[in-house]
């Protein structure tokens, strides 16, 4: 098969829009992807000063490589989750990226009681935990350092099954705040965005190959039974067997909701200050001890 673009050998079939690519074309499909999604929900510019959360998995580590190559001020943050072994070679993976290419990290410490524990002392899935965690950390430390944007890596099969379990449940709340762009609503809350939301994970897959980006490919030990896994491989099964079926999805959805976004009433925690629906945020309420974020650069 020959690359549509430039007659060269293919080397990436993207069934739902039937073209093949050849390497140096798919890169630039892969930065054209992201500038569009950056574009349409205004989310930044090239004086920004940007936050992007780091796992060091093949998401953020994508969308940090991509964002720099295109010319953006981009710092990473990365939080050491103290998952064990897991843990630890996310960090050297993430470390590794940064040095290489010369840019800045910050790096904060999850509570020293960890998720595990945490889940288990409340009774509750890891992953829930994990996300009020990282969601507070990757605010605070955003705001402390006077990033104007957070970016994290989501990709479009991350939003589409975001999209299908909110669905199946009606949670109306989650389906309004559902967006690739959250405007910050308070001093304290900083705006969110997600560049990769028009790429699927298969395609950034093969632009961390195609880039020699080195990752970390094991899968978080706490990730079992998680329900998002569920509706990723639902979606991929019906993507098979009709391609395009996640765009239309997470698409038609983007243009029915529209800019339509009603603010919520924010206070202040009583413990910490951030901003909470309720008298105490979810992170204060969950961890027993002050928040130690302790930043290294
Ligand atoms: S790190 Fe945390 Fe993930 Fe592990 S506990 Fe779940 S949310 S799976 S992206
Ligand atoms: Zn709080």
């Amino acid at each position: 098969m020959k690359c549509r673009w430039c007659g060269e050998k293919a080397a990436m079939e993207i069934p739902h829009s039937r073209l093949y690519l050849c390497r140096r074309c798919f890169i630039e499909y892969f930065g054209t992807q992201v500038e569009r999604a950056i574009l349409q929900f205004g989310m930044f510019d090239r004086n920004t000063r940007i936050l992007v959360a780091v796992s060091g998995g093949k998401d953020s580590l994508s969308l940090w490589d991509i964002l720099i190559k295109k010319g953006y001020r981009a710092s990473g943050l990365h939080i050491n989750l103290k998952i064990g072994d897991y843990s630890e070679k996310s960090m050297e993976v993430t470390r590794d990226f940064a040095s290489a290419n010369g840019l800045e990290l910050i790096i904060v410490d999850a509570p020293d009681e960890g998720i595990a524990h945490m889940a288990k002392r409340i009774r509750r899935n890891p992953c829930s935990i994990c996300g009020i965690v990282k969601r507070y950390i990757f605010n605070k430390v955003a705001v402390e350092n006077g990033f104007d944007v957070l970016a994290t890596g989501h990709n479009l099969d991350d939003e589409a099954s975001r999209l299908m379990a909110n669905i199946l449940r009606w949670q109306d709340d989650m389906l309004r705040r559902q967006s690739p762009l959250l405007e910050a609503t308070h001093p304290k809350l900083v705006k969110k965005v997600r560049p990769l939301f028009r790429l699927t994970e298969r395609e950034i897959a093969a632009y961390v190959f195609m880039r020699n980006i080195k990752y970390i490919i094991d899968e978080c030990p706490l990730s079992e039974g998680a329900t998002t896994l569920i509706y990723k491989d639902l979606l991929n099964h019906l993507e098979s067997r009709m391609p395009g079926t996640k765009h239309a999805f997470y698409f038609g959805f983007l243009k029915r909701k529209g800019s339509e976004r009603k603010d919520e009433v924010l206070k202040e925690c009583s413990t910490c200050g951030y901003p909470t629906t309720s008298d105490s945020c979810s992170y204060c309420s969950l961890v027993r001890n002050s928040p130690h974020t302790k930043v290294q650069k």
